[in-house]
């Protein structure tokens, strides 16, 4: 038996959430092409060859500007720092950007063993890669680097191919059959955060925090699921009813589309909007999203 911990770092959408669904089979992590979708750390267990490979999706790495900000770097350097390998997308539309140098020389500090992940390579002609590879040897020792498309999955097998052979020994640390320890409450908040990322502009997917009130199992086998969603400022809620409710019933039965198949189950989905001034700066808020 092998056993370890994956981080996956890199500059917001490079791809890392859409690299651990592909991983792990199952869409465990929200996406969504706008950064910072990503809040918190999401571990995805894949099995391969009698290996349990932990992997932890974590937020992009960018400068902070709040509380929440500061929260969300620092849980995604944290993943570095535990794990056994780290593995560092880079988007390679974009290359080495000045973002990724300094993910880069962080980098240097908190991790010892680094992998370079070229993703999107859906899109590039992947000839530009080896002048990247030398740029960013030069910068930084990596052990191995892969080239693969989390989009079509191309690549993805021979990563996890050699994540499974190069994990320690040790016994498996969760069930074989779990997905993820991402319970399904904190599930059905992120699916809502997502339709909000995919369905609001500008500056409303950032004042939003959703949290699931709660969570009842009815005697037919679905489930009942009240999420209230808060936001920073009372415009915002206005956008997200929207006119004669539209927006906000648009986000609930997309979200509740995918809760249906994630849970396997019928969910019957109730959304409010709060308005709660300085909850990006709160405790308790930023605990029940898994920050703090
Ligand atoms: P994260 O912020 O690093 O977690 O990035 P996401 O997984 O949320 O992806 C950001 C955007 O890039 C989304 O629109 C994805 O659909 C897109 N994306 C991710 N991987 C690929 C890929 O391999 N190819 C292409 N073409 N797009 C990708
Ligand atoms: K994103
Ligand atoms: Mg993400």
């Amino acid at each position: 038996m092998h056993c370890g911990f994956v981080a996956l770092i890199g500059a917001p959408n490079a791809g890392k959430s859409t690299l651990l669904n592909k991983m792990a089979g199952a869409k465990l992590s929200i996406v969504s092409p706008k950064a910072q979708t990503t809040r918190m750390r999401i571990l995805g267990i894949v099995m391969r060859q009698q290996t349990q490979i932990l992997l932890m999706d974590t937020p992009g790495i960018f400068k902070p500007k709040r509380k929440l900000d500061e929260a969300m770097v620092s849980a995604a350097w944290t993943g570095a720092v535990d794990a056994d390998i780290t593995l560092l997308l880079i988007d390679t539309i974009y290359g080495l950007t000045e973002e990724n140098i300094e993910i880069i020389n962080k980098l240097k500090e908190t991790s010892r063993r680094i992998w370079v992940v070229f993703n999107k390579i859906d899109k590039i002609n992947t000839q530009k890669l080896l002048p990247l590879t030398e740029e960013i040897t030069a910068l930084l020792p990596i052990e191995k680097s892969f080239m693969v498309s989390a989009k079509t999955g191309s690549g993805v097998d021979d990563l996890l191919d050699a994540l499974a052979e190069d994990l320690p020994k040790g016994p498996w640390l969760y069930p074989e059959d779990d997905l993820t320890n991402l319970p399904d409450r904190l599930l059905a908040a992120e699916l809502v955060r997502e339709q909000i990322f995919m369905q609001t502009h500008e500056e409303v997917p950032y004042s939003v925090t959703a949290e699931t009130e709660s969570f009842k199992e009815r005697p037919d086998g679905s489930v009942r699921i009240d999420v209230t969603i808060y936001v920073l400022r009372a415009n915002h809620k206005a956008i997200i009813i929207g006119d004669k409710g539209q927006k906000i019933k648009m986000i609930g039965e997309r979200a509740r589309k995918e809760l249906n198949r994630l849970l396997e189950r019928p969910c019957h989905l109730f959304l409010i909007v709060k308005e709660r001034k300085g909850w990006d700066g709160e405790k308790a808020r930023l605990k029940a999203i898994g920050l703090e």
